[in-house]
């Protein structure tokens, strides 16, 4: 039986038939958005695994890099935006997020151009938000603990996303498999609601945009991108990680103290008018 046969029989086989742009795979705009620091070693290969057609643009925020990611983003035909100074992780997903709202985004994907995470995965993840399946996707790097570590993640990272991620997912009423991830995909929705400008311009921003997502009432999901550990795919040294996770528990306390009325962070706060 083909799939116009099946069709007469009454199963659904198009989207498009149930109306409405988000139902429909052609109408819905995905952006990728890069956030690029000295990312020249491994950018072409992130790049090349992007399935053929998955996204509308591709956008690469470089943070003054000191190598030629800026060059090589635009020779790979990328939409590229240069920072005048280093402004930090957060501050950098700040500028993807403008460009990508302003460019008419349905679906926001985030991946770092460190080529850690599996670029194919972006349609799935897509359409797992266009389906309305949930509101935020992501890449869990940790299905089980030996494929983590056998991916190379080192013992003291994987120890302290385990302890954190769980932590996280108590604190917040979450199931996922790795909250730490740079590899996101958005609702349109969710950055027009959250108040991300809010943010810290460090690398916390992924925690508190996660919190902040969780009040407003989103649905967080996660999906399967296994790990690549190797030098230009992991920078962050121990002493940043340690600050990052400090960081992380006091966005915890932040969220239970906004929920109980106690005090209310400037990032629960509505967002800004435009
Ligand atoms: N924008 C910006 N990004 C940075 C900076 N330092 C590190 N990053 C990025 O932060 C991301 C996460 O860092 P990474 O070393 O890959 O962490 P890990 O893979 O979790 O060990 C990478 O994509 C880096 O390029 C910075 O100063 N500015
Ligand atoms: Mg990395």
């Amino acid at each position: 039986m083909n799939r116009l046969e099946s069709g007469r029989s009454g199963i659904r086989l198009r989207p498009e038939a149930q109306g409405g742009p988000m139902n429909d795979s052609k109408n819905t705009k995905v952006i990728a958005v890069m956030p690029a620091y000295n990312a020249a070693m491994t950018l072409e290969r992130t790049i090349a695994d992007i399935p053929e057609g998955s996204v509308e643009e591709i956008i690469l925020v470089d943070d003054c890099s000191s190598d030629n990611t800026v060059e090589l983003a635009r020779s790979l035909g990328l939409t590229v935006i240069s920072h005048e100074s280093n402004t930090g992780y957060g501050g950098n997903q700040k500028t993807c997020y403008t460009r990508a709202l302003e460019l008419g985004a349905d679906i926001v994907v985030m991946i770092h151009p460190d080529y850690q995470y599996d670029s194919r995965v972006i349609p799935v993840a897509a359409e797992l938000i266009r389906l309305d399946n949930c509101d935020i996707i992501l890449g869990s790097r940790i299905r089980t603990r030996a494929e983590a570590l056998a991916g190379g993640m080192p013992v003291w990272k994987y120890i302290a996303n385990r302890l954190l991620t769980t932590f996280e997912n108590v604190a917040l009423g979450q199931n996922l498999g790795d909250f730490h991830s740079g590899f996101r995909a958005y609702r349109r929705e969710v950055l027009e609601s959250v108040s991300w400008q809010n943010n810290s311009d460090d690398f916390v921003f992924d925690t508190q945009f996660l919190a902040q997502s969780v009040t407003a009432g989103f649905r967080l999901a996660d999906i399967p991108v296994p790990v690549r550990y190797f030098d230009e795919a992991s920078s962050i040294n121990f002493r940043r990680s340690f600050r990052y996770g400090l960081l992380t528990l006091w966005v915890m306390l932040l969220f239970w103290m906004n929920r109980l009325g106690i005090y209310r962070s400037v990032i629960f706060q509505p967002k800004p008018d435009e």
